[in-house]
């Protein structure tokens, strides 16, 4: 079952227009309605934190046991909870039991789960503890066959991470730049019959520049897949301008976390 077919349920209602204006910036009702905003928790060691541009050495906030902050997202509402491993994207190792703990503290809530998976066997770990799917980046382009066998094995429940800086991607916890073009690797998903991709723009992530709204409109034109930006997000602007872009979604982190983006945004339906 796909996460959107789990949303189908019944119609929120809609939410009290805030005094502060937000809502004259919303999206209009249609776009809103068809965009997810997914609140980021990224671990490192046992906490959760933020990063800047993915820089290891450079902690922007520190925001405590991962589980109360998945908690305090899931009942603000949200749809799904995206989860970085991000020791496992630097060292390739997944902790099954830190996701089922997760998974556990989102109750209801599907969460994705990604960072480290470099195998089918991997990803089914991650599924088996509980999470809804799984994004692979390092390993989803490892070889020329990777792509067909995460597909082969996952089907919907597989999403590919394009994580890009300077036009092509950056695998391994985004400490190693390939060759590989962003272009190329959307239209090389498409071909292999993947079914959702995840953009991450590395230049601007945990910098709350704006998206590289550019970049994702590539990834959408040369993939024509269902397209999850990341990287920059830091307004109701930046998600309005991201939803007329046609987006699935978006995975906000450090915009949530300062405010600068009212968790009500998380239950948009
Ligand atoms: O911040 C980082 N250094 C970082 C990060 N956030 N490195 C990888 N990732 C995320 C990707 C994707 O969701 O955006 O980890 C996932 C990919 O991990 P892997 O191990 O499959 O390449």
């Amino acid at each position: 079952m796909t996460v959107e077919q789990d949303q189908a349920g019944p119609k929120q209602p809609e939410q009290a227009q805030p005094a502060s204006g937000l809502a004259e910036r919303e999206p209009p009702e249609q776009k809103r309605r068809n965009f997810v905003v997914i609140p980021a928790v990224d671990l490192l060691g046992e906490e959760a934190v933020r990063l800047e541009r993915g820089d290891y050495s450079k902690t922007t906030i520190r925001a405590g046991r991962p589980a109360a902050l998945v908690e305090r997202f899931a009942a603000a509402g949200s749809a799904l909870i995206h989860v970085v491993d991000l020791d496992g994207a630097r060292s390739g190792c997944i902790r099954p039991r830190l996701v089922e703990e997760l998974v556990g503290a989102a109750a209801s809530v599907p969460v994705q789960a990604s960072g480290g998976i470099r195998t089918v066997a991997d990803a089914t770990a991650l599924l088996e503890a509980g999470a809804r799917r799984v994004i692979v980046g390092t390993a989803a382009f490892a070889s020329p066959e990777a792509l067909t066998t995460f597909v082969g094995a996952l089907g919907d429940r597989l999403v590919v991470a394009l994580d890009v800086r300077a036009g092509r991607l950056s695998v391994a916890g985004w400490r190693q730049d390939s060759q590989t073009d962003v272009a190329e690797a959307a239209r090389r998903c498409a071909e292999a019959g993947v079914q959702r991709l995840h953009c991450t723009a590395i230049e601007r992530d945990g910098t709350l520049a704006g998206p590289d709204l550019d970049l994702m409109r590539t990834v959408t034109t040369h993939s024509g897949l269902p397209t999850i930006a990341a990287g920059g997000i830091s307004s109701m602007r930046d998600l309005d301008r991201l939803a007329e872009l046609d987006l699935e979604g978006a995975v906000v982190g450090r915009a949530l976390l300062e405010g600068r983006i009212p968790e009500s945004v998380l239950a948009w339906r």
